[in-house]
């Protein structure tokens, strides 16, 4: 397929309810969507970068122009049969994968369009259904918390994990642990802790966590490994895993036993797909991250899920959740048992709500080939 145009926008859209992780608290999402315009054929992709660089070192205002400048020239006018080529055209580009994901994704999706396949069985999925869990904010008191809990629960989700940072973290899992002793229970410190609080993080150890995940540095394998030699529970890399090779070597140095994929952070899907590979070769389970996604990239999530290294319920869940009405229809939607089960219909299999999308947007460009706004140096 040729890729004719490509259109980059923002959009924002409040969260229905803030969001608050160790790093920062949010109310509203700020987006970067793409849309590829080829062979008459409208494909989308969204780029998960953060409105900070507190998650990473990226953020909207660095995905753009990367994209703007080298990675958006670097399709346009091509014939490309496949969203797997995406990786060597972006090569050049160091980092920046939010970015590269965002137009990646967003080509394997024209492909499953132009292929007729379903954008998951594209991916090489092989379930029909995936298991639901759900990352819950920091809050102002724990009362309101185990409030969420109890509604979560009761929604279906199969796997509760909780945001924590020190002075919110024994307190706060040991009054789940009392309320409910059975359940699947894990908690995130997007990097809060340092080597000094070891001792303390070993308190974490009698809630029967199913996994600690990222409480070291966000670019850290070594302390990590340390930590996890010192405790029976599992750790989870979220932050620090940004490629295949990333996931061999935290692997072979034992400085996780579980790994949270997320295609944006990795680059795109080929790159997605290789870190789950990587795990399976290793008997490591993965499990699909979020980053507080529209229905374009939850969608892609969804499909990504349907992988068989998927062994954990993933951060995947229902729109309603994080928007008041969401940019695709139907809306995603879980399962009173906590699944979501995916379709054989083309693409993601979900339409996207393109007049919603244009009320959103507060900023948009289109480049088209022949035409380059701004080429590289
Ligand atoms: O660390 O997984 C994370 C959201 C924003 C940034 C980082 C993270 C998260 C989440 C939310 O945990 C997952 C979701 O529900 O989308
Ligand atoms: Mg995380």
């Amino acid at each position: 397929m040729k890729i004719e145009a490509i259109t980059v926008r923002e959009i924002q859209l409040p969260l229905v309810h803030f969001f608050e992780t160790s790093f920062s608290r949010v109310y509203d999402r700020s987006m970067l969507l793409v849309t590829l315009h080829c062979d008459g054929l409208e494909a989308w992709g969204e780029c998960v970068a953060g409105e900070d660089p507190f998650y990473s070192p990226e953020w909207i205002d660095t995905a753009w122009p990367t994209m703007a400048k080298y990675l958006i020239p670097a399709l346009l006018g091509k014939s490309i049969g496949s969203g797997r080529e995406c990786p060597k055209l972006f090569a050049r580009v160091r980092g920046h994968r939010m970015a590269k994901g965002a137009l990646e994704n967003a080509v394997w999706e024209a492909e499953s369009m132009e292929k007729g396949v379903p954008l998951w069985k594209l991916l090489g999925g092989t379930r029909r259904q995936i298991e639901c869990g759900v990352s819950l904010g920091i809050q102002d008191t724990v009362e309101q918390l185990l409030e969420k809990v109890e509604k979560e629960l009761a929604a279906g989700y199969r796997r509760i994990k909780v945001k924590i940072k020190p002075g919110w973290d024994v307190n706060v899992l040991a009054r789940i642990r009392e309320r409910w002793p059975n359940i699947l229970l894990s908690c995130d410190a997007n990097s809060a802790y340092t080597i000094n609080d070891f001792d303390h993080l070993a308190k974490l150890e009698e809630f029967r966590l199913l996994m600690i995940e990222q409480p070291l540095w966000d670019d850290d394998f070594y302390f990590h490994a340390a930590l996890q030699k010192r405790l029976k529970t599992a750790i989870c890399l979220d932050e620090a895993i940004r490629s295949a090779r990333d996931t061999q070597a935290a692997l072979e140095l034992g400085a996780c036993r579980i790994v949270n994929v997320k295609v944006g952070r990795v680059g795109g899907f080929s790159e997605a797909i290789a870190v789950h590979d990587m795990c399976q070769q290793h008997s490591v389970p993965v499990w699909c991250g979020g980053m507080l996604e529209t229905g374009i990239g939850r969608t892609h999530n969804v499909a990504l899920s349907t992988k068989e290294n998927f062994k954990l319920p993933g951060d995947v869940s229902a729109s309603k959740r994080y928007w008041k009405e969401d940019i695709v229809d139907p809306p995603v939607e879980v399962s009173s048992d906590g699944l979501i089960t995916v379709s054989d219909a083309v693409g993601t299999g979900y339409r996207v709500k393109t007049d919603l999308i244009e009320k959103l947007t507060i900023r948009k460009e289109t480049y088209r080939a022949g035409k380059q706004a701004s080429s590289p140096r």
